[in-house]
C-alpha cells in the first residue's frame, strides 16, 4: 500500500483482504485484532496526552494500521506533524520554486483545518479585535487616494462577465466598501450559514493577532511545505501522483474556463465547509484548495537558492518583482480559484505571495504551535 492510500479509508487494510491472503484460521484472526486493538488502545493512551515525536511507521500491515492510527494523534484539533528531512520545491514547477532542494524542520503542531468563520468569531468576541478590512484606511498611508476612497472594505473576486485576458488581475478582483470577514463578498453578503467554512478577508496582520491569542503561531513556509506533502516524497499533488484518483475530486478548487466559467465539478463554487475532502497523510485538511493560508515568511522568488537546509525562516525582506514597491508574505495552498488553466496552486510546491495588509476573499490560514 503506497503512503498515498493512508488517506483512502476505502483503502485501508481490512481483515477479509487479511484472511484471503493468508488463509489463517477464524480463531487465529480474532486473536491477532484481539492483540492488536489492545495494543491501539493502549498505545493511545500512552500518546494522547503528551506532546513529542511520533513513532516511526512500520511497513508491515499490522504496522499500516497503527500507522493510520497514529496518524490521528491529535490534541485541540492540531495534529502531530513529526520533524523530518523532505524534498522541498519542484524540479517541473515555476522557476520560484526551484531548485528543489533539501529541508529538515524539526517537529511541531498544526492545525487539521484552516481557521473557521465560527473561531475567528469566538476570538473577535473575546478580544474586540477589529480588523483591518473593518477600519477606516489611513490617509498618511495612501497619500493619492481620493478621500472619497478612504473607506473601510476588502479585496473581492467578481467573475467578469466575458472573457479577459489572464494578464490583467484586475478584471476580476475589485475592492469592495463594507467586505470584511463578517460579509465577505461586501456589506450585503453574510457568514451565516458559512460558521464551518474557513474565514476569509483576513489580512497576515489578522492571522497574526489571532495566532497569538490562541498561543500559537504562523507557520513557516517550509513548515506549511513538509506538512502539506504528508511524508510524500517529491508528489505533485498532498495526496500523490494522480490528479483524480479513482476518478475523485480531492480538492476545493475551480474547474472549467477561469474567471469565467466555474462547472462546480467538486460540489463548491465558492469556500466549502472545512474537511470536505480528504485529509492527507498527517490527517491535515485542505492543504490543497479551498483557502490560500498565510505563511509568517516574507517572500522571496529567488529564496530557495539560500535557504537555509535547517528550519528555514524566510528571507529578510520581501520581494515581488511584479510590484517591487509592495513587500509580500507567503501564502500558500492554493484556493477555490485555482484553476489548471491559470495557476495549479493548489501543487505542495507552487508559491503565492500577497501584501500583508490586505484581505481577500480566498485567503485564511491556519496555526502551528511548537512543542511546549
Ligand atoms: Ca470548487
Ligand atoms: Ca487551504
Amino acid at each position: 500500500m503506497g503512503m498515498s492510500q493512508l488517506n483512502n479509508p476505502d483503502s485501508l487494510p481490512r481483515p477479509s483482504r487479511r484472511n484471503s491472503e493468508h488463509d489463517l484460521p477464524p480463531k487465529t484472526i480474532a486473536l491477532i485484532f484481539a492483540v492488536m486493538f489492545a495494543g491501539l488502545a493502549f498505545g493511545m493512551v500512552l500518546l494522547l496526552p503528551h506532546y513529542g515525536p511520533r513513532q516511526p511507521r512500520h511497513r508491515s500491515a499490522l504496522g499500516h494500521v497503527l500507522a493510520v492510527s497514529s496518524v490521528g494523534r491529535e490534541t485541540n484539533g492540531m495534529m502531530w506533524i513529526p520533524s523530518g528531512t523532505f524534498m522541498m520545491g519542484s524540479e517541473s514547477g515555476k522557476p520560484d520554486e526551484k531548485p528543489l532542494h533539501e529541508v529538515t524542520v524539526n517537529g511541531f503542531w498544526m492545525d487539521k483545518t484552516e481557521v473557521t468563520n465560527e473561531e475567528f468569531e469566538k476570538f473577535a468576541e473575546a478580544t474586540g479585535y477589529v480588523t483591518v478590512a473593518e477600519r477606516k484606511p489611513n490617509a498618511e498611508d495612501f497619500p493619492s487616494a481620493p478621500p472619497e476612497n478612504l473607506v473601510p472594505g476588502s479585496v473581492v473576486f467578481m467573475p467578469p462577465p466575458g472573457k479577459v485576458s489572464l494578464e490583467n488581475h484586475y478584471a476580476w478582483w475589485k475592492y469592495i466598501p463594507g467586505a470584511n470577514w463578517r460579509h465577505p463578498e461586501g456589506p450585503d453578503s453574510t457568514i451565516t450559514g458559512r460558521e464551518k467554512h474557513p474565514v476569509v478577508q483576513v489580512t497576515w496582520e489578522d492571522a497574526q493577532v489571532y495566532a497569538q491569542w490562541a498561543g500559537k503561531r504562523l507557520p513557516s513556509e517550509a513548515e506549511w511545505e513538509r506538512a502539506a506533502r504528508g511524508g510524500l516524497d517529491r508528489q505533485p499533488y498532498v495526496w500523490g501522483a494522480e490528479k483524480h484518483p479513482g476518478n475523485k475530486e480531492m480538492a476545493n478548487i475551480w474547474q472549467g474556463e477561469f474567471p469565467t466559467t466555474n462547472t462546480r465539478a467538486d460540489g463548491f463554487q465558492g469556500t466549502a465547509p472545512v474537511g470536505s475532502f480528504p485529509a492527507n497523510s498527517f490527517g491535515l485538511f485542505d492543504m490543497a484548495g479551498n483557502v490560500w493560508e498565510w505563511c509568517a515568511d516574507w517572500y522571496r522568488p529567488d529564496y530557495y537558492k539560500e535557504s537555509p537546509a535547517l528550519n528555514p525562516k524566510g528571507p529578510e525582506t520581501g520581494y515581488d518583482p511584479d510590484e517591487p514597491q509592495i513587500p509580500k508574505r507567503v501564502i500558500r495552498g492554493g484556493s477555490y480559484l485555482c484553476s489548471d488553466s491559470y495557476c495549479s496552486g493548489y501543487r505542495p510546491s507552487a508559491r503565492m505571495r500577497a501584501a500583508p495588509d490586505t484581505g481577500m476573499s480566498h485567503t485564511g490560514f491556519r496555526c502551528v504551535k511548537d512543542v511546549p
